[in-house]
């Protein structure tokens, strides 16, 4: 094993991870490592490559500020568009060079006494250690596929395949497919399998509200405008994020204002399914907003079909050839697609960063919920920032613009540690535990407390600690500068390894 000093390190080459590391080597910074467990650059938009895998945020608001792309092909992006945006950003930056794919870390622990990370690395089964000052978690909460707790589970003899985990390879023609789930992955697969399945059977727990998808392939004359008119594709960015902060304003502040949304929703449900029975299954029973609103033209379509079965009656259990539900009924299947989301509150990378006190995040999350401060910073763990991390997720516009939030403020704390002569940061907790207050407060009267669903958008105890409640530009706010007064700081020259 082998072990290098470093003075940042980044784990996940995602937008986050990629974005730290353009900073940073912007801001100079060239001794810094970007660690991954995949084979380049994209997290998310490289794992999901599910057939009809694509972005529900437009393209023009899908995509860093310093890094336009005027030649989209379509008004939103599919995954292989944007697996190959990240990549061309990556090369156009010079940073691929930094990034150790096919590296899993396998455990990061904060040492005290040379105030560095300990991150140990595994690599097609070699061991090594990487001790970095500062640590970039960039990992993303929908890293870690989630596999329903299902009984039986495990006994089914047909082939079972996680939408995050696509096997491109099988041929699905012909075949009788069962889809457990009803989120934003299920129904972007749902309408390519309707049309090549011999029967597809969806089962669904939860009708999820879903408005019509205004999707289309840009006009040459559109491209070139973007590209060749000054200012021309800024102002589309703009118009779309203007938009979608009216929306963040109905979730949070005047849950009465997404009732047009709804009505969008219903005449959605009307147009695409005309049995009243079949209708009434895939009519969502909580307030719109609650849980994510997704974006399809033909969800409802595909349900309708004559091969294709909505299943509402709960799972009992899987058999080695199917599934059956309460009422006992089985239906027999060749392939199950798990599309059943993510751990995003109860992840396995928060067992493997250990803090201060030789707790792990898992350990400290699961006795007081998940929180951080500013989504970044979380106590005892020093030195540490999380990309994407508490309360930062947002329902209805670009995560992209937050995690570019985020890179303000990495780039601020690293200013503030150099000029500083800062070896160890660790927010207060009192600092954290007002501004989690704060934002609890603020979710009291939002549709995901009020609007009657369960969603992963909370936690072991039942707080919603993933998201951001409201506008995205009061977040790019209190993360413009580092504010030094809200941490405990160490000054000096820190002990060597
Ligand atoms: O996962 P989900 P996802 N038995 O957790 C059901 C992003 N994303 O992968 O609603 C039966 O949303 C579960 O049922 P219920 C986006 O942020 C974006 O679809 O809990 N069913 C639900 O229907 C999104 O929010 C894009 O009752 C079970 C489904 O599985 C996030 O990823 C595309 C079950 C899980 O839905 C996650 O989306 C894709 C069980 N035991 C993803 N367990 C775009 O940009 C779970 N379910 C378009």
């Amino acid at each position: 094993m082998t072990t290098s000093d470093v003075q940042v390190a980044i784990i996940g080459a995602g937008f986050s991870g990629l974005g730290a590391a353009i900073k940073l080597k912007q801001e100079g910074i060239s001794d810094f490592v970007l660690i991954d467990r995949g084979a380049d650059f994209g997290g998310t938009w490289r794992d999901n490559t599910y057939p009809g895998a694509a972005c529900d945020v437009p393209s023009h608001l899908y995509s860093y500020s310093f890094a336009l792309n005027p030649t989209w092909s379509r008004s939103y992006s599919h995954q292989p568009e944007i697996h190959r945006y990240i990549n061309g950003v990556a090369d156009t930056y010079g940073v691929r060079d930094k990034a150790r794919f096919h590296t899993e870390v396998t455990n990061a622990a904060w040492d005290e006494d040379t105030a560095q990370w300990v991150i140990d690395t595994e690599s097609n089964g070699v061991k090594d250690q990487i001790r970095a000052a500062i640590l970039v978690g960039a990992v993303g909460p929908l890293c870690e596929p989630n596999l329903p707790d299902i009984k039986g589970f495990n006994d089914f003899e047909g082939k079972i395949v996680h939408s995050a985990r696509w096997d491109n390879d099988y041929d699905y023609t012909g075949k009788r497919i069962a889809v457990i789930g009803t989120g934003a992955s299920a129904i972007q697969i749902v309408p390519q399998l309707g049309k090549v399945a011999a029967q597809l059977d969806v089962y669904q727990r939860t009708a999820p509200w879903i408005v019509p998808r205004n999707e289309r392939a840009y006009l040459s004359v559109e491209n070139w405008a973007f590209k060749n008119i000054p200012g021309y594709q800024a102002a589309a960015r703009g118009t779309i994020y203007t938009a979608s902060e009216f929306v963040a304003f109905g979730m949070t502040y005047a849950p009465g204002a997404l009732k047009p949304v709804q009505a969008l929703a219903k005449a959605n449900i009307a147009r695409g399914i005309k049995d009243p029975a079949l209708r009434e299954q895939a009519t969502p029973k909580f307030a719109v907003g609650c849980k994510r609103i997704l974006k399809s033209n033909d969800w409802y379509p595909t349900l309708a079909r004559d091969n294709v079965e909505l299943v509402t009656d709960p799972i009992a259990a899987i058999t080695p050839t199917g599934i059956r539900t309460a009422d006992g009924t089985l239906r027999d299947v060749d392939v199950i697609v798990v599309a059943t989301g993510f751990h995003v509150t109860d992840s396995p990378v928060f067992e493997r960063i250990v803090g201060a006190a030789g707790r792990s995040l898992a350990a400290v999350w699961d006795e007081a919920g998940m929180q951080g401060y500013k989504g970044s910073f979380v106590n005892g763990f020093p030195n540490m920032m999380l990309m994407v991390g508490p309360s930062t997720g947002l329902g209805h516009t670009s995560m992209v613009y937050m995690i570019e939030s985020q890179l303000n403020y990495l780039v601020s704390y690293l200013k503030a540690v150099r000029a500083g002569s800062i070896t160890r940061v660790d927010v207060k907790a009192d600092n954290q535990r007002a501004y989690n207050e704060g934002i609890q407060h603020k979710l009291r009267r939002s549709v995901w407390t009020n609007g009657g669903c369960a969603s992963w958008y909370k936690d072991s105890h039942g707080n919603i600690t993933t998201l951001w409640p409201g506008f995205t530009f009061d977040f790019r706010r209190i993360t413009r500068t580092f504010d030094l007064d809200a941490y405990d700081v160490v000054r000096g020259t820190p002990r060597p390894s």
